[in-house]
């Protein structure tokens, strides 16, 4: 199985699983910079130019959030739960997308991306509607985490990788966390792990 990616927010969640189930991906890295996602040959993998991307034989698979779960099948591992779990992890990976990481992506993207690839500052007015609703869902999400471990049940699944997505850019996306100490706490596990603290190939 190929791997492709590059080193930003969405491609982490799988690269970052991969590691932590040692799956037995070969690494591909995109080079966004030099518009390789939009060559044909990548194209044919995924048609909307984007990674990452699961490649097996003539199969692939885009969404991270999907290639996390099948790495998990693929490995019998329990971070895609196929019991009474699983609907909660579902809640949480359709919330994150909506919601939680919808913003905290925009913020990655007006204060993280921007001034990397020369695109000029971020925006007040995308930030400031960013911030706001950032800052309600994290409201949820600290309330969840007050008295837990874990997302859902008491071990990790894609859900605490795919929420804790935006927090591993926490300090250059200027997300504001100063208020939720229970995510604080559930973050620093998170980060604890080595694949999700350093979940790319070295360069
Ligand atoms: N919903 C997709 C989003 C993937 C995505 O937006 N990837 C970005 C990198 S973080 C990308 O490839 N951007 C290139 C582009 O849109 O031109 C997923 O979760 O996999």
């Amino acid at each position: 199985m190929k791997l492709y990616y590059c080193e930003t927010i969405n491609p982490r969640k799988a690269c970052a699983v991969a590691r932590y189930l040692r799956s037995p991906v070969e690494f591909v890295r995109v080079d966004l910079g030099r518009g390789e996602h939009r060559h044909p040959e990548f194209l044919a993998l995924n048609p909307n130019g984007k990674v990452p991307v699961l490649q097996s034989g003539d199969w692939s698979l885009w969404e991270a959030n999907a290639i996390m779960c099948y790495l998990s099948d693929v490995a019998k591992a329990d971070l895609w739960p196929h019991d009474a779990r699983q609907i909660e992890v579902m809640r949480w990976l359709s919330w994150d997308a909506q919601h939680f990481t919808r913003s905290g992506g925009t913020l990655y993207f007006e204060y993280h991306i921007k001034p990397r690839l020369g695109m000029g500052a971020a925006d007040p007015a995308v930030a400031t509607v960013a911030t706001a609703n950032f800052t309600a869902h994290a409201r949820i999400l600290d309330a969840h985490l007050r008295d837990r471990t874990f997302l859902v049940g008491n071990s990790l699944s894609v859900a605490d990788f795919a929420v804790a997505s935006a927090l591993a850019y926490a300090d250059s996306a200027k997300l504001p966390l100063a208020e939720f100490p229970a995510i604080q706490r559930w973050y620093a596990r998170i980060d604890d792990l080595p694949a999700w603290r350093d979940p790319f190939p070295a360069q």
